[in-house]
């Protein structure tokens, strides 16, 4: 099948990417589907991807496996004059979102543009500290003879024989580097690769700087939570994993049937914060945990399992890592294909995805990057996911780790910068809970519902499945409900 579907697609000029050749390899169907694509494309790509694959099958496929209608009927509604979401219509601007501007070629004058913007971008807020005032040049830093502030990004981090830490730091013309004293007064303050640093030090030998303070660009402790007007509340679930054998379904189909209940009758919006789907190949021996291993057969069921979700919640989906899109963070939203197999008013973001839901800022970041946070930052867990979005916060940006395990697209502009403090920070990814507050902003991280996999087992992760947290747009109050 493999050589049958290389030929076919040299025959058409056209070049398939090793993941897609892999997801037609074992298909019956894949050569007609692969044909009717290549048919159907004008002007024909140099190279077809999976994702473009996927979003290219916009025609539904007839058949018996998903049911067009929900199989229970929704729950009566109850005293409908409470429902609020009536009331008020969706308010949403998107305010950052890498959808439809993608810039990346991946060639080398990326990458320099790429650190070149995050760099500037979060030096400029560090130059706002009162600590780093006359903070100069690393060249300069470097002759200076007392106390020296600068600002650079952390090339790299070495532990020394004596249990110190030996930084690599780099501003747009030089480097140096910074010594940081284990029972110094930053002795416990770890600096992670390519993040950007403020350093208040002191010259020590051989042109070292003896590091006694890091700054982080940080939230303000003066930000406070701004709220909407309008008394409603959004709701934040991600990871659901539809595909998989594990998916809960019960569990959903609980939560759905609640979201008609009079004490769900404020939330207005319901925020899918990425790994909607399970996917196809993204872990060794994910066949042997799938019910579906068709992408756009798991989102068809994903589009069946909202079906019964109340008319006027307004649902905003953004994807993860383990969706049918390129994994490369900033990830842009689910390919059309895709969204048209779901109502017309849902509302398809990139992951990260900035946007303002009745004047309230939210922050929304499937939480990839959690992973290098829980390798490479003493400290943190996967079971403590709000302390990997604090440092977050603190450093201003989502995934500042490059090359290890957050795969990052270097995009014309980062990102992943967090330059405007939100009210609201959401992730998912980890399948943990978290709901807690840090300067002002209410952090949540949103559960799953899957079970555990044999690959979580192995890696001792514990989810904690079907928990859902809320938060009151108005006031910031916030509420978790078990399903
Ligand atoms: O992530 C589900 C959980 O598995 C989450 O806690 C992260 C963890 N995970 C995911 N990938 C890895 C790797 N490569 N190493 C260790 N732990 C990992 P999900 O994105 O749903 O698979
Ligand atoms: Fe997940
Ligand atoms: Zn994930």
């Amino acid at each position: 099948m493999r050589e049958e579907i290389l030929s076919a697609a040299l025959q058409s000029g056209v070049l398939l990417e090793p993941r897609l050749v892999d997801y037609l390899a074992d298909r019956e169907d894949s050569l007609e589907r692969l044909l009717a694509v290549l048919e159907s494309v004008n002007p024909r790509p140099l190279v077809l991807t999976f994702e473009e694959f996927i979003g290219l099958r916009a025609q539904p496929k007839a058949g018996p496996e998903i049911a067009a209608e929900p199989q229970a009927p929704p729950p009566v509604r109850e005293r409908q004059e409470k429902d609020l979401r009536r009331e008020y219509e969706a308010d949403i601007r998107v305010v950052k979102d890498i959808t439809g501007h993608s810039t990346c070629t991946g060639e080398m004058k990326d990458f320099s543009r790429y650190f070149e913007h995050r760099y500037r971008a979060l030096a400029s807020m560090l130059r706002t500290r009162r600590e780093l005032m006359g903070a100069v040049p690393i060249a300069r830093a470097k002759k200076m003879t007392k106390e020296v502030r600068l600002i650079g990004i952390v090339q790299s981090v070495k532990k020394t024989r004596a249990g110190h830490r030996l930084m690599v730091v780099e501003d747009e013309e030089d480097t140096c580097q910074v010594l940081v004293p284990s029972k110094g007064p930053a002795g416990d303050d770890y600096a992670v690769p390519d993040e950007v640093i403020g350093v208040v030090g002191r010259p020590w030998k051989d042109g070292i700087i003896l590091g006694e303070a890091i700054i982080r660009p940080d939230v303000s402790p003066s930000h406070a939570y701004a709220g909407a007007e309008a008394p409603l509340w959004a709701a934040f679930v991600s990871d659901l994993h539809v595909g998989s054998k594990l998916f809960l379904e019960d569990r959903w189909s609980k939560f759905v049937q609640w979201m008609h209940g009079e004490e769900a009758s404020r939330i207005k919006y319901l925020v899918i914060v990425g790994d909607v789907v399970d996917g196809i190949g993204v872990y060794p021996r994910q066949d042997e945990d799938l019910v579906l291993d068709d992408v756009y057969l798991q989102y068809e069921e994903v589009s069946r399992q909202m079906a019964g979700l109340p008319d006027n919640v307004q649902v905003i989906i953004l994807p993860g890592n383990h969706d049918a899109i390129r994994p490369a963070e900033p990830q842009p939203a689910l390919p059309a294909g895709i969204q048209e197999l779901f109502p017309d008013d849902y509302i398809f973001l990139g992951n990260p995805a900035a946007l303002r839901l009745h004047g309230v800022d939210v922050l929304c970041y499937h939480g990839r990057s959690m992973d290098d946070f829980v390798t490479g930052l003493p400290g943190m867990s996967y079971d403590r996911p709000l302390a990997a979005m604090i440092e977050m916060l603190r450093r201003r940006h989502l995934a500042p780790f490059y090359g290890s395990k957050t795969p990052l697209a270097p995009e014309r502009s980062d990102y992943m910068i967090i330059d405007s403090v939100p009210s609201i920070f959401a992730t998912g990814h980890v399948h943990g809970l978290g709901v807690g507050e840090y300067r002002g902003v209410k952090i949540l991280n949103s559960s799953t519902w899957q079970s555990q996999t044999s690959y979580q087992r192995m890696h001792n992760i514990t989810p904690r499945a079907g928990m859902v947290p809320m938060v009151n747009l108005q006031t910031g109050e916030t509420f978790v409900k078990a399903f």
